[in-house]
């Protein structure tokens, strides 16, 4: 058995047709029902339902063979225990900066607040910025507004959420994709059946491009 761990919503959605090429269906719709482990119409393969920063927890201790996950969050976890073979590019999106729109340019010591902590300090110090990170679990828009944090990192797509909270993006930190990853056990315990994914998932991917 193959044990693949994916997240709801848009990794799910982009990742089926991906999984389709590899014959992998799932039986039950995770939106519409709970079960956490989704058989498959491959009787070999069975998808675990997850929180998307979990996903390198379940492959690292190997109770997924392997899974989807986003770069933000494979750099965030520190992915030295996985293999990442393959950018699936689904889910795309930018890490950046952002700041209230009227804001002056960043200088001195400056407070970020964000979830991306390990990123965030890499990439200040990176550019000899003092910057005081301050962990958040979510709605990072809020804290420029409230005078929690002079600046945000956090992911844009369409830029919609920045703009309806009067923020704006300053700073491309990296684009983001989602990559599949593999338990190194895994690898060499399975090989047979994990390549023979791998190659069904870049044949989709080649003729996707
Ligand atoms: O939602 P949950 O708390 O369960 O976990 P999660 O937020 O980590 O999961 P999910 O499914 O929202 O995101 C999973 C992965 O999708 C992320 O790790 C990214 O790699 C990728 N991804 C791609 C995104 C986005 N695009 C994205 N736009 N993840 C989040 N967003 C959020 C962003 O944080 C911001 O709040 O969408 C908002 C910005 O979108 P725009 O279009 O308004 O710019
Ligand atoms: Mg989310």
């Amino acid at each position: 058995m193959i044990t693949i761990a994916v997240s709801k919503g848009r990794i799910y959605e982009d990742a089926l047709p991906l999984l389709a090429a590899a014959g992998i269906v799932p039986i039950d719709d995770p939106k519409t029902c709970r079960k956490l482990i989704l058989a498959t119409t491959r009787p070999d393969v069975q998808l675990v339902i997850i929180r998307a920063t979990d996903v390198p927890t379940f492959v690292e201790y190997g109770a997924a063979d392997m899974g989807v996950a986003g770069k933000d969050v494979l750099l965030e976890h520190g992915a030295e225990g996985l293999y990442e073979p393959l950018d699936l590019k689904i889910a795309g999106c930018r890490l950046m900066t952002a700041t209230h729109k009227d804001a002056p340019e960043l200088s001195g010591r400056i407070r970020v607040a964000t979830k991306y902590v390990k990123i965030a300090q890499s990439y200040f110090a990176s550019k000899g910025i003092q910057a005081e990170i301050i962990k958040l679990y979510g709605s990072m828009e809020l804290a420029p507004l409230v005078g929690l944090a002079d600046c945000i990192v956090d992911l844009v797509d369409t830029g919609n959420t920045l703009k309806a909270n009067d923020l704006e993006p300053r700073e491309l930190i990296m684009d983001i994709s989602s990559r599949l990853v593999v338990n190194k056990a895994s690898m060499k315990m399975k090989h047979g059946a994990i390549t023979d994914l791998i190659s069904h998932f870049e044949k989709a991917l080649a003729i996707r491009n």
